[in-house]
């Protein structure tokens, strides 16, 4: 979950770099906004002594476990963070919604021979999937470390998992204050 995104483009090659600044310039003067520059890399906002004695000190016995475990450990595992019928509901809409496009799926679509391997969004379009975000207890605790309301970036749905190794995807999630998003 992220608050706010600024893309960082690539750098062109010279002969390309002054039509586009030109062009670049001309558009922000049109649409009134701040030339791009690059985020400072600062701590994020929950990672300071100050925060962890203000979580230590919390009258909710839940919050403060959970907070307490992603500032020291970077994550927190929150048993039943979604009511069992609202992902029940929505793993079906996803059954549905694959057998009505079966006919549409290229071949590469597909992971382990029938597992669609990577379904991006789906929130956009089904509100059962807008429920595993917006009932899900773990806003709480993301509300509170940033300190102020989460809001969904994007999903991805691997159907046969990602198989990937551990890593961080802080490059393609950068965000203006730094550090202000968690991946659920
Ligand atoms: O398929 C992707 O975009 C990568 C997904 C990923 O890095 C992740 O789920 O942590």
């Amino acid at each position: 979950m992220i608050s706010e995104l600024q893309s960082i483009g690539s750098t062109p090659s010279f002969s390309v770099m002054r039509p586009i600044q030109g062009v670049a310039t001309r558009l922000r003067r049109l649409v009134g906004s701040a030339k791009a520059r690059p985020i400072p890399d600062r701590l994020a906002r929950f990672d300071s002594p100050e925060f962890l004695a203000k979580t230590e000190s919390l009258a909710d016995p839940w919050l403060r476990e959970h907070a307490l475990n992603v500032l020291k450990d970077g994550y927190t595992v929150i048993e039943n963070a979604v009511p069992e019928k609202i992902v029940d509901v929505a793993l079906t809409t996803f059954s549905e919604w694959k057998e009505r496009n079966r006919q549409r799926f290229l071949p590469e679509f597909y992971k382990q021979g029938c597992f669609l391997d990577r379904v991006v969004n789906f929130q956009n379009v089904f509100d059962e999937f807008k429920a595993l975000f917006a009932c899900n207890q773990s806003l709480v605790l993301q509300d509170y470390l940033f300190g102020s309301p989460a809001t969904c970036y994007t999903s991805l749905f691997f159907e046969a998992a990602t198989q990937q190794a551990i890593h961080r995807d802080i490059t393609y999630f950068w965000t203006c204050p730094a550090y202000m998003y968690f991946g659920i």
